[in-house]
């Protein structure tokens, strides 16, 4: 089949989530015509998915909505500190409903390849249906948690129970009691459902291979003074939030780990403990996570709050990490997470010590037992920011591969473009600032700046647009030199694009800005202002 003729879109958008929501809004304000194609059946991206039982916020939710309408602030309350999953998608769904998106959103859409056409300077996309779309240019808001990946083990496939990964999640309710439950796998998402579903199950079983250093989220609901304060303070907020590296209300202390006394460190950390959010990650002092030495404190004084909350010493020993400092992943925050382990039906296998061999259609065979299960969870992770890339075949000019072309890491330019790859955008790609923030903040920044490009493109009469290699060899040198001395990236994790269960992914690359969300903002304003440096526009 051709393309279709009366689909040549000025933009299309692929991913109804909460950049490609923010990005169609904006676009259709400058008049263009525009296309979103979504693999869901429903917007929301991230909180469609992700439906298990426990999902959550770790942002503030007042700190995560979209700060672009003043009326959409006032009218939406969110009714606790840390909102659910549905309260969430709830959000997401008024947004497209309150700024009416729903007529450019095609949803059932995925899309399997672009194409660049480089005589007619257009993008032709191809969707898992076979139907064909092209516009002039490409903007992608694929999410860079959105390729979810299953272990590679015998039998998978085998299991005669129920089996779910965590952002497969069936929109039925799934029904735990009195079952046998084992769930695999115990990240920022694994540490939500282990928690969660401890109460509901007849027993649960949990297959740990790294632990992870978490924290205590301290989610209340939002009382109405609160919330009066929280509708009346925006702007400030909102001030506050781009001021710091991840915009988050946290900001890093001044204070070195050393130039405090022990017991004023000791208190300090006490304080942050016991306070809601990612203030122990984000606000502890400046140096914890550079400083070996003062990481090696601070992970001292999470082992030390593990050891008082499980009561079986073997089992706290299990939970505490013995490869990474405090920090250096992904830190989920929790509630009674720990206390799930002091539970008779709950247990804790460390795959470590006895590795799973196969997947049975009975259960989960481990090297030295067999443990029938009801139903087994894949808390599994994702192929981490440039998997969903992967999974599309994006064809720039000459017909190069995207996925060839980010073989060795990926390359970018300001983590919105690549070279040989004309008039397409990767809102939260690789190489960004996004993925180290509280994301819809900086998906807001990185849909500013391309709607700033596109409003000179259409005012100037551009057809084309493309970063040089220059610049991309640049900033991609930059993105390297900005890890450097960073503890996180000494790390096995998915923010250094390590993941056991695609092939290939086992050398650590550098997929983040590490520079702050201040200093990201600011390198985008300034190749703005002065015409889109290291891009040719024609
Ligand atoms: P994560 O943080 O990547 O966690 C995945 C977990 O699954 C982690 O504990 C992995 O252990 C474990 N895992 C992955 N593959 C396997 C296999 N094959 N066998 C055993 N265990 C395995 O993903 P999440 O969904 O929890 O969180 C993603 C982000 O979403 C999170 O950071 C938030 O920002 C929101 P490993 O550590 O690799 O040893």
């Amino acid at each position: 089949a051709g393309v279709q003729a009366d689909t040549c879109y000025d933009a299309i958008i692929i991913g109804a989530g909460i950049a490609g929501l923010y990005q169609l809004y904006r676009l259709r304000e400058l008049g263009l015509s525009v296309r979103v194609f979504e693999t869901g059946s429903g917007v929301g991206g991230t909180w469609y998915w992700n439906r298990y039982p426990g999902a959550r916020f770790d942002s503030e939710s007042y700190t995560y909505g979209y700060s672009f309408s003043d009326a959409l602030l006032q009218e939406w309350s969110w009714s606790e500190h840390f909102a659910a999953q549905p309260e969430t998608l709830r959000y997401l769904n008024h947004v497209a409903d309150r700024f009416d998106l729903r007529r450019n959103i095609q949803c059932n859409s995925r899309v399997t390849a672009a194409r660049f056409d480089e005589a007619a300077r257009r993008w032709e996309v191809t969707l898992e249906s076979g139907e064909r779309h092209a516009a002039r240019f490409l903007i992608t808001a694929l999410g860079p948690l959105s390729a979810d990946t299953l272990p590679r083990l015998p039998g998978v496939e085998s299991f005669r129970g129920e089996s779910f990964h965590t952002y497969r999640w069936p929109h039925y309710p799934v029904d735990f009691a009195g079952k046998r439950v084992a769930v695999i796998g115990t990240g920022a998402t694994g540490v939500q459902i282990i928690q969660t579903i401890a109460t509901l199950v007849g027993h649960l079983t949990v297959f740990q291979r790294t632990p992870n250093w978490c924290a205590p989220l301290h989610n209340r609901p939002i009382t109405e003074e609160e919330q009066r304060k929280i509708k009346g303070s925006y702007p400030e907020l909102f001030d506050l939030l781009r001021q710091t590296p991840g915009c988050y209300i946290h900001n890093a202390d001044p204070r070195g780990t050393f130039e405090v006394t022990p017991e004023e460190r000791e208190a300090f950390w006490e304080q942050r403990y016991g306070e809601p959010g990612f203030g122990i990650w984000q606000a502890n002092f400046r140096d914890i996570l550079t400083d070996p030495k003062a990481n090696a404190l601070i992970s001292d004084f999470i082992a030390r709050k593990i050891r008082q909350r499980v009561k079986d010493p073997k089992v706290a020993e299990k939970l505490i990490p013995k490869d990474h400092g405090f920090g250096t992943r992904r830190v989920p925050l929790e509630t009674r997470y720990y206390e799930a382990y002091n539970q008779e039906n709950v247990r804790l296998v460390d795959i470590r010590a006895t590795p799973i061999e196969r997947i049975s259609p009975d259960g989960i065979k481990t090297s030295d037992a067999e443990y029938p299960f009801d139903m087994i969870i894949y808390a599994t992770g994702f192929d981490a920011i440039t998997g969903a890339f992967d999974r599309v075949e994006f064809r720039g000019t000459n017909g190069q591969r995207l996925k060839e072309h980010w073989a060795d890491g990926p390359k970018t330019y300001l983590g919105l473009q690549s070279a040989g790859f004309p008039n397409m955008l990767t809102l939260v790609g690789p190489h960004n600032a996004s993925t180290r923030c509280n994301i819809p903040r900086c998906i807001e920044q990185n849909v500013e700046w391309v709607t700033g490009l596109m409003r000179t493109v259409r005012d100037r009469g551009y057809t084309r647009f493309e970063a040089t290699p220059e610049a991309e060899a640049e900033w991609s040198r930059h993105i390297e030199t900005l890890a450097d001395g960073m503890l996180y990236a000494q790390i096995d994790s998915w923010a250094t694009g390590i993941n056991t269960n695609v092939e290939g992914r086992n050398v650590r690359r550098i997929l983040q800005y590490q520079g702050g969300a201040p200093a990201y903002r600011a390198h985008c304003d300034e190749v703005a202002a002065k015409g889109y440096t290291g891009m040719v526009l024609s």
